[in-house]
């Protein structure tokens, strides 16, 4: 018994080295593939979109709401237009305002909703046009800045 495992083994190394040259030589195949290693992101742009549609309401205190993600952090496009339409599906009115390239609210390249207070069951709008800088920019609700805020992910 011994000796046939002996000769088993003989003929399973040979056998061996073969699969392993085949497994570099396809591997180095690959490095060549991987020069265009981008290639998965097909747009380019590094998933930054241009239009967001958003719930504003109070299912985990007062949120801003995209398919059950609260406060999210929305990607968009460096220094293109973006609109961020919003929908007030809650109790309490709400609003959206963009701290702008400064990154401070209350100052004047802040971009806020249309209109500016969104009473329950109404629709508004935000549009401004994306800092060519990419980076974290904020947002938040102007009457519930304390649970509705989050950021914009600008994007090359
Ligand atoms: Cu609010």
């Amino acid at each position: 018994m011994i000796f046939a495992r002996k000769s088993f083994r003989l003929l399973l190394l040979p056998a061996l080295a073969a699969f392993a040259i085949t497994l570099a030589a396809v591997a180095c195949g690959g490095d060549d593939d991987d020069e265009n290693g981008g290639a998965e992101t097909p747009s380019g742009n590094g998933g930054g979109l241009t239009t967001y549609n958003v719930l504003m309401n109070e299912k985990r205190g007062n949120v801003f709401e995209i398919d059950g993600e609260y406060n999210p952090t929305m990607k968009v496009s460096a220094g293109q237009e973006i609109t961020i339409n919003l929908e007030n599906n809650g109790s309490a009115i709400h609003n959206m305002r963009f701290g702008g390239e400064d990154k401070k609210y209350n100052t004047k390249d802040d971009a806020v909703s249309k209109p500016d207070i969104v009473s329950p069951g109404e629709e508004a709008v935000l549009v401004f046009t994306a800092p060519s800088d990419p980076g974290k920019y904020i947002y938040q609700c102007d009457f519930h800045p304390t649970d509705m805020l989050g950021e914009f992910e600008v994007v090359k």
